[in-house]
């Protein structure tokens, strides 16, 4: 009997998790249907919708528009709109003791089945700019008992730009899974000088560059294997590309 009651609260607490998987794609959060939240010194933001700021880390994510306060660090638009309407994640770094040094903040996105979805893939848009940027590091796991896992990044640049990253699972332990999620963990650095931010995160087929007129190629960055997961990096610079 106890047995069953235990089995009966176990499976209760396990029902919210599994509506959220999403098994619908191309799937983008682009947050722009997500509430703005406060942007102050240690602000938390447990407004999320779908995608979740846990708390056992020092920092939230923090939706946002328009800009992050300090000078010389943060996007000034988002990747969405490219206007300063459109909303984006970031990090706060200000406040010593409290947004720097090395204080960490995670994203978790909610569980993707992609078993039905070919070349299934990450893909999202990161803008870290500022003199003292942190490191950002992309990982997965499968399932509730998985173990997050790096597949992206180290990332770390001091650039007034969006730049794009696509991470492909294809031919890795994450291909064709019914539980895949994503987590984003950012590690602030050793000054104010380090609010990254977040746009347009897709689960979508990832299609490796295809024949295009050569005036219409993003800037190359850069292509790795990371854990068997291929990852190709632009840097945004003609605009809808
Ligand atoms: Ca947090
Ligand atoms: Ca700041
Ligand atoms: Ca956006």
């Amino acid at each position: 009997m106890k047995k069953t009651l235990m089995l009966s609260i176990f499976l209760y607490c396990l029902t919210p998790v599994f509506s959220q998987t999403i098994s619908t794609f191309p799937y983008t959060q682009d947050f722009e249907a997500e509430a703005t939240c406060s942007t102050g010194c240690g602000a938390v933001c447990n407004t999320l919708l779908t995608w979740s700021n846990p708390t056992t880390d020092d920092l939230d994510w923090l939706v946002d528009v328009g800009g992050t306060g300090s000078s010389a660090t943060g996007p000034s638009v988002d990747h969405t709109l490219g206007s300063a309407s459109g909303k984006y994640v970031y990090v706060e770094t200000s406040c010593d003791g409290t947004g720097y040094s090395y204080k960490r903040a995670d994203l978790v996105s909610p569980y993707f089945n992609i078993t039905a979805l070919p070349l299934a893939g990450v893909e999202f848009w990161y803008h870290a700019y500022g003199t003292t940027q942190g490191v950002l590091n992309v990982e997965a796991k499968i399932g509730m008992q998985g173990t997050f896992v790096n597949i992206g990044g180290p990332y770390q640049d001091d650039l007034d730009e969006w730049q794009k990253v696509e991470l492909m699972f294809v031919g890795s332990i994450y291909e064709g899974q019914d539980s895949v999620q994503v987590r984003f963990v950012y590690v602030s650095g050793t000054s104010f000088g380090g609010d990254i931010a977040l746009d347009d995160i897709s689960i979508k087929s990832i299609v490796p560059l295809v024949p295009v007129p050569l005036a219409n190629w993003p800037i190359w960055v850069g292509i790795a294997a990371i854990g068997g997961i291929l990852v190709f990096r632009y840097r945004r610079k003609i605009v809808g590309l």
